[in-house]
């Protein structure tokens, strides 16, 4: 296939990335054992076949564990340079990043490490690599306003290294109105928002994620097309999407590749791009799946094409860095 040729080299934009969702089973183990901790499975090989989810949920609980063996400000700059690394041998030349800081102070790491870790390594990255990046953190939605407040009170010192808040872990539930506060806070100090919405979450979540948290993306997105409605907004309004092909599949949000409404997006003018997520646990970085929705949805080279530019278009670069990347 010539147009997957096309897709290895093409200068690639990752809108949707959970740092944490790069921990490989190899490092899980690398991380646990210069710390001292011990884990629950025997080897890298049980902890890849714990990879099998059946739901976001039954995901989310395996990721919140195994990012426990990030401790240090070094195994948050490991993190992000392995992913750096690897990335750019497929090409991506900008991505923003998402990180979880609560999942990390509630065990007593301090943010200052976290964030401190994460920089130092885009900073490298960018010398090393010439991969631009962002940097966006997300408050865990199934915890507490208040605890969002705090996280965000606790983010103070570091405002400079943040583009955007975004929101994500467990949707259902855990509507984007709670947030409401927060968000405001957070566009009044000049970042920019995005949300998780509409994933296992119905289009009132992508209603709410817009109105009440005023987001310019929209993190997954999938379940718009139950609302003509609010279709119709996102495609006026030019609203970006960052779908997530294997991460849907291996969560079970769709069926099969085959029946991803992807294509279906692009053919009603939603500005979707493609993404990879957690690429350690759904089986693939953002080459896998744009080869993977290739194949499955029998793209043709127009379409690759939009939705490398879509995602050019929706990342928050200047209009003059994103002049040089069309
Ligand atoms: C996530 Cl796929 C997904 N959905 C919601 N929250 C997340 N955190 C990490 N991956
Ligand atoms: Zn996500």
């Amino acid at each position: 296939q010539a147009l997957d040729a096309f897709i290895e080299a093409m200068p690639k934009v990752e809108l949707h990335l959970h740092i944490e969702g790069t921990l490989e089973p190899e490092s899980v183990f690398r991380f646990a054992r210069r710390n001292g901790l011990s884990l629950d499975f025997d080897s890298v090989e049980a902890l890849r076949r714990a990879y099998e989810f059946q739901n976001l949920q039954s995901f989310l609980d395996l990721y919140n564990a195994t990012m426990g063996v990030l401790c240090t400000e070094e195994d948050f700059y490991d993190l992000t340079w392995d992913y750096l690394a690897r990335v750019a041998r497929q090409n991506v030349v900008h991505t923003e990043i998402f990180f979880d800081p609560q999942g990390h102070t509630c065990r007593g790491i301090p943010f200052a490490s976290v964030v401190g870790g994460i920089t130092r390594a885009l900073a490298a990255g960018q010398q090393r690599f010439g991969i631009s990046s962002r940097l966006i953190l997300c408050f865990w939605r199934h915890l507490s306003e208040a605890e969002a407040l705090a996280t965000w009170e606790q983010a103070q010192p570091h405002l400079g290294c943040f583009a955007a808040v975004g929101l994500d872990s467990s949707e259902v539930g855990n509507p984007p109105e709670k947030f409401r506060r927060v968000y405001a806070k957070a566009r009044a100090a000049g970042l920019k928002a995005v949300a998780h919405a509409g994933e296992e979450g119905g289009p009132d979540y992508i209603w709410g994620a817009l109105d009440a948290l005023g987001v310019e993306r929209i993190d997954h997105g999938v379940r718009c097309l139950e609302d003509g409605q609010l279709v119709e907004r996102l495609v006026r309004e030019e609203i970006p999407l960052t779908v997530c092909p294997l991460s849907n599949v291996r969560l079970r949000v769709v069926k099969n590749l085959g029946s991803h409404s992807l294509s279906r997006m692009l053919a009603l003018g939603l500005r979707v791009c493609v993404n990879s997520d957690d690429p350690a646990y759904f089986g693939g970085y953002i080459t896998e799946n744009f080869l993977a929705v290739r194949k499955a949805l029998e793209l043709v080279p127009a379409q690759v094409l939009t939705l490398g530019r879509n995602a050019i278009d929706a990342s928050f670069l200047d209009a003059d860095e994103k002049t040089v990347l069309h």
